[in-house]
């Protein structure tokens, strides 16, 4: 017994009689477990060595070819009842999801070694941290946990002292997607993951705990769980604004969290608070505050430059493990757009060629701390977390949505936030490319029903005292021949400057039935490849097209039924309304 909680000592036993793994280690959280877990598996050839003098502490995992990304259609969220997890997720009755769980886990840690991981997600005592336990038989996901969250003794301290924990079990199983299952109990705040041992999937402090089981708990708690990155932005003057933005998966949270301003934008300075989630809670005057559950950042590789994000193209030169990249003849890790080398050896191992397709796998990813990241926020760690002047929503479109525009109040807000559609990418397995609803960025994230959502969402305007101001962004727009209209990058941040503008009341804007849209002449675009004309296409608003948007989402809020509140319909209808005068 390695603990004094009799409820967690009980727990690992119970699992360890049904999994019957040959050993049992209780991680300490400390870098020489890790350095021991890096070792274990260069044996094992979990991990392959890179080129340690140009890449020093970073090493390549290849996972399983069939295991590559979130499994959407294989995670559910099984509540007592199935109207409360909502048409917008999968369910199952709870009994019969761990009926067939304990038949998958039942031996399956033969041979293996069970990890005991406590972790923590929030900085270490904050008010707002919560806690968990994950149990696995991957090295890899112990070690990426290490990078991740705040994980060992520290965090078991707490629990102990705190007396619960949220339970997460996990084994990598067969790696066989006929036997894979991402299974959610947000009644009893605990998770079962069987068959993957990819991020989303199997680091269960991640989206299953810091988003889905989170977002239940958050609800009843009076909270908000959500999939977003928090930055803030200095000016020149050093006052700083925070902003928390909500894109879906490989839509460029991680670029945007670290962005570096363009050249013109002298004494501006942006500071990374997290890349992925933020948890936000209203404090004692009824400010929103934001912190970042995660101590680690899980990127997509792919396109990463000196140019598109230079800051994370120097964080990934050290300490770093990579999952499903190339390398180079040197044996340095290589990615497409990398910009520097040549692939020899494709993500799975195979001399490269390119009839096989890309070098690195689409959804290829970094894992490391995010102490490496040089605009790592020194209020990235405070217990009280970072007041938030802003929330951004967005997704990848390529028509219909402008560059920007501004909520009209929150409440609007929040239908802006429940209409976000995106193009699918590769971080999930099935079609790219096809536009989908995704409210929130949180379609393969909340843990209940989107209307009960909706709904808390709108509570906040009658319990805040300031409310954050709420945008939608889409640096994605394309033109006939398909060319991005805007430069994206670190250029977003003149756009981010608008924002910050009208928050401060500062300019002026175009009332527009959508919402407050920028004038041109508002938006900075000296030094940009930006023509005047391109701007007003950035910022065109199509009426016919937005009444078929707003017909579409008109159904697609149907299919939440009476669980939809009147609230959300009512901002609806003066919506089609102002697009009809
Ligand atoms: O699900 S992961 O956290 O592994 C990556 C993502 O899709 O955001
Ligand atoms: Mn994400």
């Amino acid at each position: 017994m390695n603990t004094r909680l009799q409820s967690l000592s009980d727990w690992v036993a119970e699992v360890a009689k049904l999994t019957q793994p040959d050993r049992i280690h209780w991680c300490d959280g400390s870098p020489a477990e890790y350095q021991s877990f890096i070792k274990q598996m260069l044996g094992s050839g979990d991990l392959i060595e890179l080129n340690q003098a140009s890449y020093p502490g970073c090493y390549l995992h290849r996972s399983d070819p069939n295991d590559v990304a979130r499994v959407e259609h294989l995670t559910y969220v099984c509540t007592s009842a199935k109207a409360d997890a909502g048409p917008n997720n999968h369910w199952m009755p709870p009994a019969e999801a761990k009926n067939m769980m304990h038949g998958f886990f039942d031996g399956c840690m033969k041979g293996r070694t069970l990890y005991v991981i406590p972790y923590c997600m929030g900085p270490l005592g904050s008010p707002y941290a919560r806690y968990g336990v994950e149990i696995t038989d991957s090295t890899y996901v112990a070690a990426n946990m290490y990078l991740m969250t705040r994980m060992g003794k520290p965090a078991l301290e707490q629990i102990e002292a705190a007396g619960s924990f949220i339970k997460g079990l996990h084994s990598i199983g067969e790696l066989d997607p006929e036997r894979r299952f991402i299974m959610h109990f947000p009644e009893e705040l605990t998770i079962m993951s069987y068959g993957s041992g990819y991020g989303g999937n199997a680091l269960l402090g991640k989206k299953c705990h810091a988003l889905r089981i989170a977002s239940y708990q958050a609800r009843t708690e009076g909270w908000l769980a959500e999939h977003m990155l928090i930055v803030g932005i200095e000016d020149p003057e050093g006052n700083t604004h925070y902003l928390a933005c909500a894109f879906p998966s490989a839509c460029g949270k991680t670029n945007l969290a670290m962005l570096i301003p363009p050249e013109r934008y002298k004494g501006w300075k942006v500071w990374t608070l997290g890349d992925d989630i933020a948890w936000m809670h209203l404090d004692a005057n009824g400010q929103l505050r934001a912190v970042n559950p995660e101590a680690g950042l899980f990127g997509v590789v792919p396109g990463t430059n000196r140019k598109t994000n230079p800051n994370a193209y120097d964080m990934i030169t050290r300490d770093t493990i990579f999952t499903n990249v190339a390398v180079t003849a040197d044996n340095e890790p290589w990615w497409e757009d990398k910009d520097v080398g040549k692939p020899a050896i494709d993500w799975q191992g195979r001399p490269y060629d390119s009839a096989n397709g890309p070098a690195a796998h689409p959804n290829s990813r970094f894992t490391v701390t995010a102490k490496n990241n040089p605009s790592y926020s020194s209020l990235a760690e405070a217990p009280e977390g970072v007041p938030i002047t802003a929330l951004v929503f967005g997704g990848r479109r390529r028509e219909l949505a402008p560059l920007v525009y501004q909520a009209k109040d929150w409440a609007h807000g929040v239908l802006v936030g429940a209409s976000v559609a995106s193009e699918t990418t590769a971080a999930a397995t099935g079609k790219v490319g096809v536009v989908r609803r995704d409210p929130m960025a949180m379609k393969p994230f909340c843990g209940y029903n989107f209307g009960d959502y909706w709904a808390h969402w709108l509570s906040f305007a009658d319990r805040a005292k300031t409310l954050p101001q709420i945008f939608h962004v889409n640096w994605f727009r394309r033109d006939a021949d398909g060319r991005f209209l805007w430069p994206g990058f670190g250029e977003n941040l003149r756009v981010l400057r608008w924002m910050i503008d009208r928050c401060e009341g500062r300019v002026g804007a175009q009332e527009m039935p959508i919402g407050h849209l920028p004038k041109p002449a508002d938006i900075d675009t000296t030094g940009l490849d930006v023509s005047k004309e391109t701007l007003e296409q950035l910022l065109a608003v199509d009426r016919g097209q937005w009444r078929e948007e707003l017909e579409h989402m008109a159904g697609y809020l149907k299919t939440f039924g009476d669980r939809v509140p009147k609230r959300l319909l009512d901002e609806h209808a003066k919506v089609v309304a102002a697009l009809k005068a």
